[in-house]
């Protein structure tokens, strides 16, 4: 990416001593969540990144500017603005040449992280397969940027608002592997299962072990590991979920507005029980992503062995 990306100070002196570094995603914090929790929530994963020795890194679009590393004041004003692009890496060029705010999803935040060297992101949901795909077609970008760029994402699965079955199918096909952290059942977000099987891989050194040996082969796809959100915030929203898709289907919702749409729904009808949730599980993936990239960057150097 030749387009200026704004590397923030203490963000550009960990990537100068191979420190570790994680990426966060800002599309959760500004579409994803009522304002105030995204900031919370921003606030939180940055806490559990630190405390692991990490530097956490929130990727977005401030005037037209890529950052990487936004400050408070500029998570506040993505989280609280009315008039932030929702950015998917198509989209980056259109921010950058109409000067706006942009938020990035996990495929933009993946592109601009490349480009920057920093292997590991955390987010809470990728996005994935609609259910009713093979009408609409709205397979979300995450996964084509998942089968094209080696980031690791750390995330909690996919939400059940998609077909998680074909989002899988797709991900097989592409060569994106998704191992789950301590189980062998992929997480579906709110809920630690899903029925769907996942590869389990039991520690951050077998994470970190498993995504170096692939870029040691030359593979160019992403690998994600699913961690299941923290027992005592699980929630069973399948109502919820059920209602809010009906919801959608009946106004005709699609396209990029589908995904912040069905959530606030959900957040809606749930009182709560759906914010609170994905503030636990946003934070555990903080803070298991940077444990994996502890472990990772202290030993090799990822850059060396080809990650960009
Ligand atoms: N999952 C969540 N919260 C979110 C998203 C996913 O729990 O805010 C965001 C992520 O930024 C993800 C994007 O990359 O939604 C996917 O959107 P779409 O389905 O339109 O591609
Ligand atoms: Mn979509």
């Amino acid at each position: 990416m030749k387009e200026p990306i704004e590397i923030a100070q203490n963000v550009r002196t960990a990537l100068g001593r191979g420190a570790p570094v994680v990426a966060l995603e800002s599309t959760v914090i500004a579409h994803g969540l009522p304002d105030k929790t995204g900031i919370e929530a921003a606030a939180a994963m940055a806490k559990e990144i630190d405390s692991e020795g990490c530097t956490p890194a929130v990727i977005g679009i401030i005037e037209g500017k890529i950052k990487v590393g936004l400050s408070d004041e500029e998570i506040k004003r993505l989280a609280e603005s009315e008039d932030v692009m929702k950015l998917s890496t198509r989209e980056i060029a259109e921010a950058i040449v109409a000067k706006k705010d942009g938020a990035t999803t996990v495929a933009a935040t993946m592109s601009i992280a490349n480009s920057t060297g920093i292997p590991v992101i955390a987010t809470g949901g990728i996005g994935g397969v609609h259910r009713g795909a093979n009408e609409s077609w709205d397979i979300s970008a995450d996964l084509w940027e998942l089968a094209k760029t080696p980031s690791l994402v750390v995330c909690s699965g996919a939400k059940s608002v998609l077909d998680l079955p074909a989002t899988l199918e797709w991900l097989e096909t592409h060569q994106v592997p998704v191992y789950g952290f301590g189980t062998d059942e992929l997480p579906a977000f709110y809920s630690r299962k899903s029925g769907l099987k996942a590869k389990k891989l039991d520690s951050p050194k077998d994470v970190s072990e498993m995504y170096l040996a692939r870029l040691s082969l030359g593979q160019r796809s992403a690998m994600v590991l699913a961690v299941p959100i923290p027992e005592k915030d699980e929630v069973d929203l399948s109502d919820e979920i059920e209602q809010a898709i009906a919801a959608a289907k009946e106004q005709k919702i699609a396209g990029s507005e589908l995904t912040p749409w069905l959530l606030s729904h959900i957040q809606q009808l749930s009182g709560g029980k759906a914010v609170s949730a994905n503030l636990s599980l946003l934070a555990n993936n903080a803070k298991v992503a940077a444990q994996v990239a502890a472990v990772m960057l202290g030993e090799r150097d990822v850059k060396r062995i080809g990650y960009r």
